[in-house]
């Protein structure tokens, strides 16, 4: 397994291609329906150690799910088993499996990082400042955390937290940007008041139409007079019950790297609109043009485009809610078991602004679906837990693919979503592999 990085070049490369390099040159590895066939098919089976039983539904140009993989893990101080991106800025992902609990641990949240993290370990809570301000605020003020603790109503709700660029490693031509695969999500539970009730003691104007922020992280180059990051969301987003100020996860002070002291939770949306180290925030009576507001940042093509095209700025849009997903957190890929055995499968399910209403598995590569049981959220914009028992016919290799529908009746393509400049919204079923021995 040390060439897993290479066959992922490999596959995103070009995956036919990929399939001849790694299985075998010759004969008829892929039938006219591009599915893995004669030697092809034989190598294939010999590097997993099993026969696919499944093989004829089986996909060409995809990486079997127990070589795409990997299980290097870095230190990064209060976190376990993340799997590190870049360090500069810091950007740390969670594999799958480490991701089981209900409520996302402190130390198996990811991290996303775009600028240099101010160093807070030794400012006084109470005393941080923000700034209320804006074209369309009508009492601009400065207010202590201490203040808006005091003044205002706690509230403690678990919520989503997904990295719009989480699964980017996947789309093909290849995007740039920190190749998240799987793990840029975690659910943990916050506590803080909502930004609406904050907002609402400056006095909305009526010509508002979003709310920004900016923070105390520095730009990357040095700088002063950049600014690594400074998104927002439209108005009716920000007054939603479930956005928030937050300086607590999981009932503990924030962690430094999560924003300590204080930062915007906006579930549900790419996470780069909850800002970490809050120090400002303004009602805006325009789309906030902000760092990583404009051009190609966070926006996705208004219409779908041929793989690899260049789009234009003017034809880019905003990202608003993350679309539906879902990963299997237990067992983990790679997992052996004997003939005869049930195996007991479980995971998580989100839909950005939207409820998941029904999450399937299947054990034959799509072409069958069996319904698991899935769970209500904790409250709007938790993730949901789903459950299944799963029956194997025969020894051999599988996979486990989970695929997840929200209320609208949208739901996870079985490969890969449309592709786009920057890597965004991948949403393909998440696959896990399994074993199953005589
Ligand atoms: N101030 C600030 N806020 C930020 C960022 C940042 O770099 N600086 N990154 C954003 C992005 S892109 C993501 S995905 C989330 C990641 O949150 P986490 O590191 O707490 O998991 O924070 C967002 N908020
Ligand atoms: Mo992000």
């Amino acid at each position: 397994m040390s060439k897993t990085k290479g066959l992922h070049e490999l596959y995103t490369e070009n995956p036919e291609a990929a399939d001849e390099i790694v299985w075998g040159r010759n004969v008829d590895k892929l039938s006219r329906r591009g599915f893995v066939r004669g030697s092809g098919l034989a190598a294939m089976a010999a590097v997993l150690g099993a026969s696919i039983p499944f093989a004829r539904f089986m996909p060409g140009g995809l990486i079997p799910a127990a070589l795409a993989q990997t299980d290097e893990s870095f230190a990064i101080p209060g976190k376990s088993g993340l799997i590190v991106l870049n360090d500069r800025p810091m950007n740390a992902e969670t594999p799958a499996h480490l991701l089981d609990d209900p409520v996302t641990p402190a130390s198996r949240l990811f991290v996303r990082n775009n600028g240099v993290p101010p160093s807070t370990f030794d400012v006084d809570p109470f005393e941080w400042r923000i700034q209320i301000e804006g074209e369309a605020c009508k009492q601009p003020k400065v207010m202590t955390l201490g203040e808006i603790q005091q003044r205002f109503k706690h509230r403690t709700l678990q919520l989503q937290i997904e990295c719009g660029g989480n699964g980017r490693s996947e789309f093909y031509p290849a995007a740039k940007g920190n190749q998240w695969t799987t793990g840029a999500i975690g659910c943990p539970n916050w506590t803080g008041v909502r930004l609406r009730d904050v907002l609402k003691d400056c006095g909305i104007g009526d010509n508002a139409v979003y709310v920004a922020y900016e923070a105390a992280d520095t730009h990357l180059s040095g700088d002063p007079t950049k600014q690594p990051i400074s998104r927002g969301v439209p108005l009716h987003k920000a007054l939603e019950d479930e956005s928030m100020i937050v300086w607590a996860m999981n009932g503990e002070l924030l962690p430094e790297l999560h924003g300590f002291p204080v930062r915007l939770l906006c579930a549900g949306w790419p996470a780069s609109v909850s800002g970490k180290w809050l120090t400002r925030l303004l009602i805006r009576d325009r789309v906030h043009d902000g760092e990583k507001m404009t051009g190609q940042s966070y926006r996705v093509p208004c219409k779908p485009v041929a793989p690899g095209s260049e789009v234009s700025d003017q034809d880019m849009c905003i990202i608003e809610s993350m679309p539906v997903k879902s990963l299997t957190t237990y067992p983990k890929s790679g997992v052996e078991i004997t003939h005869g055995t049930q195996l007991g499968v479980r995971g998580h399910a989100w839909a950005g602004d939207a409820v998941v209403k029904a999450l399937h598995t299947s054990i034959d590569f799509g072409a069958t679906w069996q319904k698991a049981t899935l769970r209500k959220p904790a409250n709007r914009l938790a993730w949901q837990h789903w459950s299944t028992n799963l029956a194997f016919p025969e020894t051999g290799y599988y996979e486990i693919w989970a695929r997840a529908t929200d209320d609208d009746g949208r739901s996870q393509p079985m490969v890969l979503p449309g592709w786009n400049p920057r890597g965004y919204l991948n949403n393909a079923c998440h696959r896990i592999a399994v074993m199953v021995t005589a």
